[in-house]
Order: C-alpha cells, then structure tokens, then sequence
C-alpha cells in the first residue's frame, strides 16, 4: 500500500488481464447504456438514482448478469468483500467527461466499494474536507481500486472532467474509458 494514500484505500494493478477487460467491454457494449447523465450508464443489481442519491426500493433489476456475478464472486474468494456485491454500476468516460467529488451514498451502500477501470487510464483525486488534503491516483486499464474505512467514508473522490492529464511531467491524453463499481445495497 502506497504510504500517500489515504488510509483505507487499496489499488491493485492489473487485477483483470487485457483479455478479461475487453471481454467486460464487450459485454457492456451488447448491453443497453442509460443515456439521461451527462455520461452513459448501465446499473446491474439495483437501479441507482444519482440525483436523488438513492436506491429505491423498487429498484432491483434481478440478479447480476453471470458475466458480472464471475467477477464479484471472484472478489469475495481475494477477500475484497465478506459478502458478493449485488448492486454493480458500470460509467462510460469520453474525454472531457468525468464525476464530480462525492462520497458514495451511506445509507445506501455498505463499508466496502470496488471500482475496475477498463480501456484507458485517467486520474481520481481524493480530497478529505476536514484537513483539505488531496491525494491523486492514475487508474490505469484492468486495475482495481477499493475504498473502506477512511477512504471510503471521510474522503471525496472525483474525475476530473479534462481531455489529459499529466503524468511526471508529461501530458498523456485520455481515451474512451469504462469503469465498473461493484457495492453492497443496505
Ligand atoms: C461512482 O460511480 O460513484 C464512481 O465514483 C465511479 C468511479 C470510476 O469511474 O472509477
């Protein structure tokens, strides 16, 4: 674990194989997205209102997708969750695009979120309000990031909505990403 991160938070690299992420791509895309954000969604499990912050109770879609209940199974046997998620959202990232600052929905959502990031890399900031820190983290293709505890509850995190970012240095521009967020409905 990176010392900078903030406390609770996990990044693996490469948690999904070139393969893997572009069969989840794949999937997604046969999918149906939700065109009424500013970005494309597609909500698995349960429907999530983002304006209202809310999953209501008449929500539940069915169970995930065998494609997706692989993956989350997979995430209980590596010790990411205690029980398999059953609520996944997956958001589409054009460049320009990106999610402003929040903390995923208390009430809603259990102690634990996991995020996959497919297709190109771009960055998350993480800002705690209290101290006004900020912590920046490349998600790169196929990596997994979590957040619980700190990370989860007392950080912001957000994408900023940019064409680039840099990198050492160096301006690298985004492409087309997808991420898929895996959570627990309380
Ligand atoms: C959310 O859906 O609440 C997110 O924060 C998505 C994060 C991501 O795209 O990696």
């Amino acid at each position: 674990m990176d010392a900078g991160f903030p406390e609770g938070l996990t990044y693996v690299p490469e948690f999904l194989s070139e393969a893997a992420s572009k069969a989840l791509a794949d999937a997604l895309d046969a999918d149906e997205w939700d065109q009424t954000l500013k970005r494309r969604v597609q909500h698995f499990g349960y429907r999530y209102d983002y304006r209202a912050r809310s999953v209501e109770t008449d929500a539940y879609l069915g169970p995930l997708p065998d494609w997706l209940a692989t993956v989350a199974q997979r995430l209980v046997c590596e010790g990411h969750f205690h029980h398999a998620p059953d609520q996944v959202i997956a958001n589409e990232y054009w460049p320009g695009q990106g999610i402003s600052a929040h903390v995923d929905c208390v009430p809603c959502f259990g102690g634990s979120i996991v995020s996959l990031s497919l297709l190109s890399p771009c960055e998350m900031i993480f800002r705690n309000p209290e101290t006004g820190d900020r912590r920046f983290v490349m998600l790169q293709p196929g990596a997994l990031l979590k957040m619980e505890g700190p990370a989860r509850y007392q950080w912001t995190h957000e994408i900023p909505a940019r064409l680039a970012d840099t990198v050492h240095g160096e301006r690298r521009l985004r492409g087309r990403r997808l991420s898929l967020t895996f959570r627990n409905v309380t």
